[in-house]
């Protein structure tokens, strides 16, 4: 993956440019990134209903499975998965790729994408991925996606009502942590409370999203915290979750979802890491403060992301990669004291 970079200040050529696209289009398909998050399918949703509400055709893909808790909040909009991609890609004069600009977040979609670079436009936040299209506004200053969207959809003069605020709170308060990360600022907070005003109660979704969870996921985190690793005087803590933990405690690997913030509660943590033994891979969160960018830190292994927030994948065995990883961290931890 390269660094892109592009002029990310609000009212910029990429944002017109990508608002002279939506304007003109008839049709669209919007399609956000595999392990979809409430961000991205908040973003997804909340463009769909309000290109629908203008009087367009829309229609939305993730490329793999979607979180069955994450399904019923965003069930305003009918998605469509990888095999339906072909026929609505050509049917559709515009392909929206939101919360993602990264061939490897788009698994399946990744070998056939490129046939499509016209019709491409990209709103994104992540400062890792690849050139997908000509048209893209990538900010990497907004909290979420969901913050762009919105600002679009202002923008364009499309249709605004309640359901679709409460998919855009769902894409910015998932993203920040409900406005407790670094990425929380005023942008962000303004948003939030015109979309608030709009008649959304952030206490009920608040607890749709973090308050529905099944036991068996408690079971799962107790697990998690009980096999709590700490490196460099405790302010790398890595935590590990093997097959073995998501057969015996009955949950799933989507299930780990925000799990890897845990280890933040702790002082000394600067970083935190949570491995997972998937399928065929293993898969890393990894979270930072300040002093590591832990994008960077992705991206020696393939991964990306943001600063304080990336991931990646590897085909190691799971102590192999945590050994690796622990001495990259330590690596990219001195190199940030100098
Ligand atoms: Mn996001």
């Amino acid at each position: 993956m390269s660094e892109v970079s592009l002029d990310n200040s609000r009212g910029d050529k990429a944002f017109d440019a990508v608002v002279q696209r939506l304007t003109v289009a008839g049709s669209m398909l919007l399609i956000t990134h595999a392990r979809p998050d409430g961000d991205g399918l908040g973003s997804m949703q909340a463009l769909a209903c309000a290109a629908r509400a203008a009087g367009k055709v829309s229609h939305t893909l993730v490329p793999g499975d979607v979180p069955e808790r994450l399904k019923l909040l965003f069930d305003r909009t009918q998605i469509a998965g990888l095999d339906d991609f072909a026929k609505l890609a050509d049917a559709c004069e515009l392909i929206v790729i939101i919360d993602t600009h990264a061939l490897a977040q788009l698994d399946g979609l990744a070998e056939t994408i490129g046939n499509y670079r016209e019709k491409i436009v990209i709103i994104d936040h992540h400062s890792t991925g690849d050139p997908l299209s000509d048209t893209a506004w990538i900010d990497t200053s907004a909290a979420a996606a969901g913050i762009m969207i919105g600002e679009v959809i202002d923008e364009l003069g499309w249709p605004m009502d309640a359901p679709i605020a409460e998919a855009l709170l769902a894409a910015a308060m998932t993203d920040t942590g409900w406005l407790r990360f670094a990425n929380t600022d005023g942008r962000c907070l303004r948003a939030v409370a015109r979309w608030t005003d709009l008649g959304v109660r952030l206490d009920m979704l608040y607890r749709k999203i973090y308050q529905s969870d099944r036991p068996e996921r408690m079971a799962l985190m107790a697990r998690l915290l009980g096999g709590m690793e700490f490196y460099f005087d405790s302010q790398l803590a890595v935590m590990s979750l093997r097959g073995i933990d998501f057969e015996q405690t009955g949950t799933l690997r989507s299930e780990t979802e925000n799990m890897v913030n845990e280890a933040l509660r702790i002082g000394t943590v600067e970083s935190a890491l949570l491995i997972v033994e998937a399928e065929d891979q293993i898969r890393v969160s990894l979270r930072s403060r300040d002093e590591v960018d832990v994008a960077k830190l992705a991206g020696q292994f393939g991964g990306g992301g943001h600063r304080r927030a990336a991931g990646m994948r590897s085909t190691l065995p799971i102590d192999e990669i945590k050994k690796q990883l622990v001495t990259a961290w330590g690596k990219a931890f001195d190199e940030s004291q100098n």
